[in-house]
């Protein structure tokens, strides 16, 4: 960091921002749990994204979203750009994925959260909404041990030499999308096991980081790039490697990466490309997952539970909440 200006937004990060974005994501949670079910993905989305940016305007920030939702879904979106927080403060960096896994809130299935990520001005990937090619680890390996461009067979083989097994016992975490056929094909090939999730990389990413608990090694795969974003700024805090290349592949979508600056369109992303500062980065369950609990209506109470994580201390926090004024959750 350095110089004063970023140790300062690292104090504000620190002191304040790092239990305040738990509202943020609470609030967001809560919104869309009121639409659990109803087969509506785009109501629920955009009552995560009106509640989010609601609550995020009360925070004392100069906050740009630099990645989120939208473009690609046409989901209503807090757009790339949008500038959001009380107008005074630090500046910040937002990514944002108001409800991660829309498909498993309007059908009420297991894993979609609430998940935003805030780090210092100028340090997070801005990029459009597109997909990204994604691998990832979790911590206790050498740097580079698995890597975008190699083979799926040479990265299975890689961590399971260092984890110290068989590739038998090592499993990969894939999204189940017919564009991954030959991937999970490659993977099993090298005696891997396939675990499929239907929505949900985010936590799918987290999953990596503690494999003793989750069963998994590695996630692979495409998915969203702000969903990368946000893998990215939670691994920076709990440890493990993640790798991302944007998958810009018309040249309307490489256009639109140059006008957010991005002049390698087939870039390899690091971890520390994508965020470089320190980050807060926190998730509330909406629907019960493997991560979180969901949102739970009880008579007068609201109960949610976050996970917040910050990268410049590596402390993660877990918040269960129970919250008494319902009025603050009606839009
Ligand atoms: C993933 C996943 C999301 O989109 O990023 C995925 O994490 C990728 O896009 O929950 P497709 O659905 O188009 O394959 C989600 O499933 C939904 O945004």
């Amino acid at each position: 960091m350095g110089s004063s200006s970023s140790s300062n937004t690292s104090t504000v990060l620190e002191r304040v921002l790092a239990l305040e974005i738990a509202r943020v994501t609470e609030r967001a949670a809560v919104a869309a749990a009121y639409l659990r079910g109803r087969g509506d993905e785009k109501a629920a989305d955009q009552a995560a994204v009106d509640a989010m940016r609601r609550e995020m305007n009360n925070l004392a920030i100069l906050g740009t979203v630099v990645i989120g939702e939208g473009e690609r879904d046409e989901a209503p979106m807090l757009f790339i750009g949008e500038k959001v927080g009380a107008g005074r403060g630090p500046k910040v960096d937002i990514a944002v994925d108001p409800l991660e896994g829309t498909t498993l809130c309007a059908k009420n299935m297991p894993g979609a959260i609430a998940t935003m990520a805030m780090a210092e001005g100028g340090t997070l990937l801005n990029a459009p909404d597109v997909y990204m090619e994604k691998i990832a680890v979790g911590p206790g390996y050498a740097a580079g041990i698995v890597d975008l461009d190699a083979t799926p067979e040479e990265n299975i083989r890689a961590l399971a030499k260092a984890k110290g097994v068989k590739p038998a016992e090592i499993s990969a975490l894939i999204l189940d999308r017919p564009r991954h056929a030959d991937l999970v094909a490659a993977v099993r090939k090298a005696g891997a096991s396939v675990r499929f999730i239907t929505d949900g990389d985010v936590a799918g990413v987290i999953h990596t980081a503690d494999p003793e608990t989750t069963g998994i090694d590695i996630y692979i795969g495409i998915g969203g790039a702000p969903e990368g974003v946000l893998a990215a700024a939670a691994l920076a805090c709990i440890g493990g490697q993640i790798q991302g290349r944007l998958v810009l592949d018309t040249e309307e979508k490489r256009q639109r990466a140059a006008k957010m600056g991005i002049k390698d369109p087939a870039k390899k992303y690091r971890m520390e490309d994508m965020v470089r500062g320190d980050c807060v980065f926190a998730a509330t369950g909406v629907t019960t997952g493997s991560l979180l609990e969901g949102v739970r209506f009880k008579p007068g109470i609201v109960e949610t539970e976050t996970v917040v994580m910050r990268a410049a201390t590596g402390t993660v926090r877990w918040i269960r909440a129970e919250h008494r004024q319902m009025e603050k959750f009606l839009l």
